[in-house]
């Protein structure tokens, strides 16, 4: 059974605005790598080299052969008990926002309808001339980035160093923290910006302020809780807390 304070036992049935920022520790229960962990993907390469418009122009078969390698990857995954404990507690709050940082699209695929995706969806491909989005099997194609139908070249549609989130999802998510009396920061190392400073946002504004990760991160000295083991598990016992059911199917 999970322990957690006297304040979030009240605090979980009594609130009625939740928000949540999830990072790749969401998935790594899912068998996706994480970013910055022991078998992150960065390891071996420096962010910069691969998630950034730079690298694109410099290198596009290396950045294109990294998301080709990543979307087999999804393929083969399926979203874990964590993520579909969190499209449990989105039916059972009245306002229930998930602000992730993920690109994998496993939220959407556990039931999660009110999904704010802050870095994009590795899903999709944009082409960088006219700009339009595209989800055809691209996937398997191995030439350097498939031209779009206009002749320019296709990118993955997610969000780069260097590049802006998009505005209307980055609002959201401000409002979301900033109204919010609950907001936890599951899964994440809080180093990107300004996806980190949500949690900070958000205990400014008057939330109470609860990290789950296997470890200390960068707000951990500003949080009012930690719970410190997997997502998954916690978030179970939390809905078990509640008393809600999850449904482990997975939305097409
Ligand atoms: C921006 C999408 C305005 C692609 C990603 C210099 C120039 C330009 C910008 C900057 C600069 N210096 C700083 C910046 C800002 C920069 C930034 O923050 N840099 C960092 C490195 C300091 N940010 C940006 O550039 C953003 N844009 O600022 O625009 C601007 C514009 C121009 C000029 C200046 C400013 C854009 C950032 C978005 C980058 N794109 N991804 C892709 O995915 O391919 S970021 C990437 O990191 C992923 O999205 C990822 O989600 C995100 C954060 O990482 P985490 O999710 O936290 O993953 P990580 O591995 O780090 O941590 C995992 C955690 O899970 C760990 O704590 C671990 O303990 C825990 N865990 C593991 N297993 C479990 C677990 N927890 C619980 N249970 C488990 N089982």
């Amino acid at each position: 059974m999970i322990e957690f304070s006297d304040n979030l036992k009240r605090l979980l049935p009594e609130a009625r605005k939740v928000a949540v920022l999830t990072g790749a520790g969401i998935s790594a229960e899912s068998g996706l790598a994480t970013f910055r962990g022991a078998d992150g993907i960065w390891k071996k390469f420096r962010p910069e080299e691969l998630a950034s418009f730079e690298a694109f122009q410099r290198n596009p078969q290396l950045v294109w052969d990294w998301y080709q390698h990543r979307r087999q990857i999804l393929k083969q995954a399926r979203p874990n008990p964590g993520h579909f404990a969190l499209a449990a507690l989105e039916r059972f709050y009245p306002e229930f926002t998930l602000i992730t940082q993920n690109v994998d699209g496993l939220h959407h695929r556990a039931g999660s309808r009110n999904v704010l995706e802050l870095h994009g969806n590795i899903r999709y491909n944009k082409c960088i001339v006219c700009g339009r989005r595209t989800d055809r099997e691209e996937f398997n194609s191995n030439a350097v980035t498939p031209a779009c139908d206009c002749g320019g070249k296709l990118r993955p549609d997610v969000v780069w160093f260097g590049e802006f989130l998009p505005e209307k999802v980055l609002n959201a998510a401000y409002l979301a923290a900033q109204t919010c009396q609950l907001f936890f920061a599951i899964g994440t190392s809080a180093i990107v910006q300004p996806a980190a400073s949500l949690p900070l946002v958000a205990r400014q504004c008057g939330a109470y302020l609860v990290e789950i990760n296997l470890e200390g991160t960068e707000i951990s000295g500003m949080v009012d809780e930690t719970l410190t083991g997997s997502a998954g598990t916690i978030l179970l016992g939390l809905v078990e807390y509640l008393g809600l059911t999850v449904e482990s199917v997975e939305s097409k």
